[in-house]
């Protein structure tokens, strides 16, 4: 397969926010270089009143001398002329935790139990991705439906990061908080 240029990258075609709002369990990712969330992701995604998109995050970190955190980020969304890329500043309730300004793309959705969530951090001069991070996620705790992987297959694929996602684990770490 050929490399692909991150300004290629087919997104969602007429996203649409509001659907996109509530819950949202990653299933597996790709990580970018440096510090990242470990495993039990949840995203909820909202809508305010002005139309503007907010969203929060969970997941396990582990911070210095192996303590075990639940890692609460919130991030703001900026738009752009294209409705599914977004500009998204994040930062986390704790002060060891980075934060930063990423590009947030929505590559394809069916609203209902999957998405698709690109990431490019930096651009080779040859205008493929050097660094950057991936989420699939699913409505459904459980994970993906059958009829939903190759959908998901394929579309790694057009990101050029299959083979280098991992599963999630939900293992009810940051249930409680
Ligand atoms: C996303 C969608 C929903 C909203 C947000 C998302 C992105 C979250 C990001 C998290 C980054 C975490 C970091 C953790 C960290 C896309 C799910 C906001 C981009 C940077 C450590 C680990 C160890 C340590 C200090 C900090 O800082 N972790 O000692």
């Amino acid at each position: 397969s050929t490399r692909q240029h991150v300004s290629n990258i087919q997104v969602m075609q007429n996203f649409d926010r509001s659907r996109y709002t509530g819950r949202w369990y990653a299933v597996a990712k790709k990580d970018p270089v440096g510090l990242f969330l470990l495993d039990n992701v949840v995203a909820q995604f909202s809508v305010d009143g002005s139309g503007k998109m907010t969203a929060t995050a969970q997941g396990r970190v582990i911070i210095l001398n192996n303590w075990e955190m639940c890692a609460n980020m919130f991030g703001t969304f900026e738009d752009t002329p294209d409705p599914a890329k977004f500009k998204m500043r994040y930062w986390g309730a704790a002060a060891y935790l980075q934060s930063g300004n990423d590009d947030h793309w929505v590559i394809d959705t069916d609203y209902d139990n999957y998405a698709i969530h690109y990431s490019c951090r930096e651009v080779d001069l040859d205008g493929t991705c050097l660094d950057g991070y991936s989420f699939i996620f699913s409505r459904h705790p459980t994970g993906l439906r059958p009829e939903d992987q190759k959908i998901v297959t394929d579309k790694k694929k057009e990101l050029c990061f299959l083979g280098k996602y991992r599963r999630v684990s939900h293992t009810g770490f940051c249930e409680s908080s």
